[in-house]
């Protein structure tokens, strides 16, 4: 297995990632440079001939045969490590509806993260730091809290957790201007759930061996 993306601690990469680490599953950890990734969005490859069927990362290969998108492959990495239930569908459509908010959420950013005009970037940030972005935390949080729960699944951790973990990680990481590092400050469950990833075993193993010191993990505690 071949694991493509970026070499940052992005969420769409480590929940892949992190699931195959903890599963013991082994797997190749590509990590490209923006500039092949602009190159591979030309032609659809990588420069060593991988295919990149939609011109998209994370991209993964297994044996040879190239699959995109985030969700899907999340759920792939899950099933073979033991974070994504096999048989029990409840469950998975449970985890599912976590893994498609972390799009919804990170969609939200996509268009101040394209835009060019500072004065624009910041007013919309501001915007969403008290709008939309903070309401979609707050159901995550109300998820948690009517169960008073620490996971959002089956009572143990699962790819949800490490999505939600790494998006919230880079929210509050300091590094989206005008996203105050203090954005989680007001869920108590949310911030439990980050702690209860960052602090399980295999996760702090793999953030130790894989990243910096000083990875800008996000500023919660
Ligand atoms: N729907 C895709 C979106 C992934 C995505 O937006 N990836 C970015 C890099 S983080 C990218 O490849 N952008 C180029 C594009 O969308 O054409 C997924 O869920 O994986």
């Amino acid at each position: 297995i071949k694991f493509i993306y970026l070499d940052t601690p992005f969420w769409r990469a480590e929940v892949g990632r992190l699931a195959l680490f903890i599963g013991g599953i082994e797997f190749q950890d590509v990590r490209i440079t923006r500039d092949e990734f602009l190159r591979s969005r030309k032609t659809g490859k990588l420069d060593d001939g991988t295919i990149i069927p939609f011109r998209q990362i994370p991209c993964l290969n297994v044996d040879g045969t190239s699959i995109n998108q985030t969700a899907g492959i999340s759920r792939f990495c899950g099933k073979l490590s033991g974070l994504y239930p096999l048989k029990n569908a409840i469950n998975a459509a449970l985890i599912d509806q976590i893994i498609d908010m972390a799009t919804d959420i990170n969609v939200l950013l996509g268009p101040s993260l394209r835009e060019r005009n500072e004065e624009n970037k910041r007013s919309m940030r501001k915007k969403l730091a008290c709008g939309l972005l903070i309401k979609k935390i707050s159901y995550l949080e109300e998820l948690l809290e009517k169960e008073n729960e620490t996971w959002f699944v089956s009572k143990k951790i699962t790819i949800a957790d490490i999505a939600i973990w790494r998006l919230l990680g880079w929210l509050t990481s300091g590094m989206i201007d005008y996203i105050p590092t203090t954005l989680i400050e007001p869920f108590p469950y949310l911030k439990r759930n980050f702690l209860n990833v960052k602090t399980h075993p295999k996760v702090a193993e793999w953030t130790k061996k894989t990243y910096p010191s000083d990875y800008a993990d996000g500023n919660i505690i």
